[in-house]
């Protein structure tokens, strides 16, 4: 009979550091759900299983690999894992350790802005947090060339194997820039399970193919050192083709079995195998079963020492979901709370007390010793942090003529560059693929697109080209492949590069508005985890109206009424759009900040229809009023209705008012340019100044809303001075035509504005 020789790391205590590891990461959830009193009846939750599987991966990567440079996004489910290493390395308090998901505890999944710990990423939408350190590898390069201080660093990535069902982790796995981020490192928990079963063909090979495929370099660490060394033995190779030709669930259930049974289902008739393993002890035969080599701490030394950094890496390291926990391999693991004698077997099995769970390791012990040194290798430095710079409010042109919003926000990022260019020197813009078509052309030209080497403009002497596609590492363009998660994974980072290393910068994306939706869950996401950015949606609404409805988006005025973190605006006319630009940029890269959603158009608009104040005291009123979300434009002396635009329809709103005022039909108009900024004054959240100045009480006459989008975004303005109200806007899928051949088909032509507003007077 043979047994496991003591590997090299149980004698540097690195082992019971992964053992207290497990045992806290487990007792915290125990805590939450067993010990914590609990009046709501409602289950507080937690994953023992899933952490138990990363345990070991976190141990051998924390203890031993880690470098202060580095960052690292830690699976959702493991974040009681990463508090574990956190308190183990004196960084999180004893006090917390008791609190998990209690209101203003430690979180249920890593929180950068929440936790008290430090969480380099926060995670929860699987597949998001997993490629958010590419995102993060990229912008930090992006500083490291406009002025540098960002520093080097790997990026790592500990993610879930049903992450990689995720969409997310494919679209930026194949994005151009990503083969060359030699910085970042996946690391797969390929436990095969999920949350609802055990994967039943996850086709490892196929995955691996995949990647290597994309320019990863790929590590497999499938089986630990007590299985390897027994298929060396006689009757070795059998073993090792039995394993492998296993199904996931087939080898799951031997996770449950008594040594017995594992004598009759391994070897399967193979005699071979049969003699191999009854040579082996009942615990050996125990522990080779589960003897996965991401649960090996040597061999995930070996591992980590493997990886070269001229590429990205993919570790693929095959655990065992619940490793250690009464639930070991469980098809249901994914929720299961251990009982209290379950805990109490725990304890035993890994040195720990449940009467004295947050018991800390004496000093000088092995163990102790560890945690200080590596405690004292991962210290960071605090970064100074730059402030953003300096920009104006109003860079003082007044666009005549007929112009679009859209043609605004170029106009302002070149005006930028004259104006200001201390500001814009920070402003970097992305594109999935759609610069030309979003008006980016000329600021294009103006500061290049971002490569982090130089690369050769062939077409640079080709008189031809209008567009030129300078790639360097001064340019302040990222272009994208046609992947909106990506786009929005990286508008994050980007906008999170003020609070990682201290560098401010004002990161616009552009997407055309009918697919903010597919941006938006990653995007809202990435606001919520802290990273502050202006998304540009346009062309918007039914006003492209020859691009069909394929191209028209509906409910995003209302979308971005309702989205935290994020102040929207939908200006009509040029100046508007500038200033509220500048007022979004001016919310960027700083403690306190904000994102924006600005939604523009291709549609034309005579810019007369809103002469803007020559006093400049005047003008300056009028700005205020349109960075506050609104002004009344035109006013009645005998109003009897109140015509409220928004955007593109502002002409309509506009014309209809003339028409009206013909009849006999005084109407006062207003130019909403924020329902957002609105809604939040009529709510109390905001001054309500602006309501008062957009919609005085004593002008309060019957309202007709109009906006291109969904009615219900502007419907709540009836409401500030409670009047009667006809909400037009766009209610269905749309049709291809001309302008006019649109807004007829959904009811927003001036005709139909006038027709609303008979109605609503009962003229
Ligand atoms: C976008 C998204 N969809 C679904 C979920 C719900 N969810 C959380 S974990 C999980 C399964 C994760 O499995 P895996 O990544 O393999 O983690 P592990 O087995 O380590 O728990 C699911 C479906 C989520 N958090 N995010
Ligand atoms: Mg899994």
């Amino acid at each position: 009979m043979t047994s496991v020789v003591p590997a090299r790391t149980e004698t540097e205590g690195l082992r019971e550091v992964e053992q207290r590891v497990l045992w806290l990461a487990t007792a915290m959830i125990d805590h939450a759900n067993r010990v914590r009193t609990n009046n709501s009846g409602l289950k507080v939750g937690g994953h023992q299983a899933s952490c138990a599987s990363m345990v070991s991966i976190m141990t051998a990567l924390y203890f031993e690999h880690l470098t202060a440079a580095d960052r690292v996004s830690v699976k959702p489910h493991a974040s009681p894992v990463l508090h574990a290493i956190n308190y183990l390395l004196g960084s999180l308090d004893e006090k917390h350790l008791g609190t998990l998901r209690e209101y203003g505890g430690i979180q249920s999944y890593p929180s950068r802005t929440k936790d008290p710990d430090p969480a380099d990423y926060s995670t929860g939408s699987v597949g998001i947090g997993a490629t958010a350190p590419i995102w993060g590898a990229v912008a930090r390069r992006y500083v490291d060339t406009h002025g540098g201080g960002s520093g080097t660093g790997r990026q790592y990535s500990l993610l879930g194997d049903a992450e990689l069902d995720e969409g997310a982790c494919w679209e930026a796995i194949l994005d151009p820039t990503v083969a060359d981020l030699g910085e970042v490192v996946w690391i797969v928990d390929l436990n095969r399970q999920s949350l609802d079963r055990v994967v039943p063909n996850i086709a490892a090979h196929r995955l691996q193919g995949m990647f290597t495929a994309a320019g990863w370099q790929v590590i497999t660490l499938k089986y630990g050192q007590v299985l390897e060394e027994l298929f060396t033995r006689p009757g070795g190779a059998a073993l090792r083709e039995r394993i492998d030709g296993m199904s996931n669930p087939e080898y799951q259930r031997l996770l449950r079995c008594t040594p017995e049974q594992l004598r009759d289902r391994i070897p399967a008739g193979d005699t071979a195998i049969g003699t191999l393993l009854s040579d082996v002890d009942d615990d050996t035969l125990a522990t080779a079963i589960r003897n996965l080599g991401g649960h090996d701490l040597d061999a995930l030394d070996s591992a980590f020492k493997a990886i070269d950094d001229t590429r990205p890496t993919v570790i693929f390291a095959y655990t065992i979901k619940g490793y250690g926990l009464a639930t070991e391999g469980h098809p249901q693991n994914h929720g299961s709370l251990l009982g209290e004698d379950q805990m109490r077997q725990l304890g035993t099995q890994v040195g720990a007390d449940l009467d004295d769970p947050w018991h800390r390791f004496p000093e000088s012990s092995p163990a102790g010793r560890r945690c200080a040194e590596t405690a004292s290798r991962l210290r960071r430095r605090e970064r100074a942090r730059v402030k953003p710079p300096q920009l104006p409010a109003d860079i003082g042109r007044t666009p005549s003529g007929t112009t679009t919003t859209q043609a605004a926000l170029g106009r302002t990022l070149l005006d930028l560059t004259r104006e200001a260019p201390e500001a814009a020197e920070r402003i970097v813009t992305l594109a999935p693929d759609v610069s030309s078509t979003t008006n980016l052309g000329g600021w294009l030209n103006k500061v290049g697109v971002w490569s982090p080497a130089e690369r050769v403009d062939w077409f640079a002497d080709d008189a031809e080209t209008i567009l030129h596609w300078r790639e360097r590492p001064a340019g302040q363009h990222i272009e994208l492949g046609i992947a909106e998660t990506n786009l929005v994974g990286l508008l994050g980072e980007l906008g999170s590069t003020w609070s990682r290393w201290g560098q401010p910068l004002l990161p616009i994306g552009v997407v055309y508005d009918c697919f903010l939706g597919r941006a938006l869950e990653p995007w809202s996401f990435g606001v919520y985890a802290g990273g502050q950015s202006i998304l540009v949606g346009t062309p918007s609404g039914v006003s492209l109206a020859p691009e069909g409805g394929a191209h028209q988006s509906v409910g995003t005025p209302s979308i971005g009424l309702e989205q935290p973190g994020v102040t929207s605006y939908e200006p009509a006319f040029a100046v508007d759009t500038e200033w509220c630009l500048l007022e979004a940029m001016s919310q960027l890269g700083k403690p306190g900040g904000s994102s924006s959603y600005l939604r523009l158009s291709t549609r034309p608009v005579d810019q007369s229809l809103a002469s803007v104040p020559a006093d400049p005291a005047a003008r300056e009123r009028r700005r205020r009023q349109v960075v506050g979300g609104g002004y009344l434009l035109r006013r009645d002396p005998d109003p009897q209705v109140t015509l409220v635009g928004m955007g593109a329809l502002m002409t309509e709103t506009l014309d209809a008012a003339g028409r009206l005022a013909d009849q006999g039909i005084g109407a006062d108009v207003v130019c909403v340019t924020s329902a957002d900024l609105l809604f939040r004054a009529h709510r109390g959240d905001a001054d309500r100044g602006v309501l008062d100045q957009v919609l005085p009480a004593e002008r309060a006459r019957p309202m007709v809303t109009v906006l291109d989008g969904h009615p219900h975004a502007l419907a709540f303005l009836a409401g500030v001075n409670g009047v009667r109200g006809a909400h037009l806007g766009v209610t269905g899928f749309g049709q291809s035509g001309s302008l006019d051949d649109v807004y007829r088909h959904h009811g927003l032509d001036t005709d139909s504005v006038i027709r609303a507003a008979l109605d609503v007077t009962h003229s």
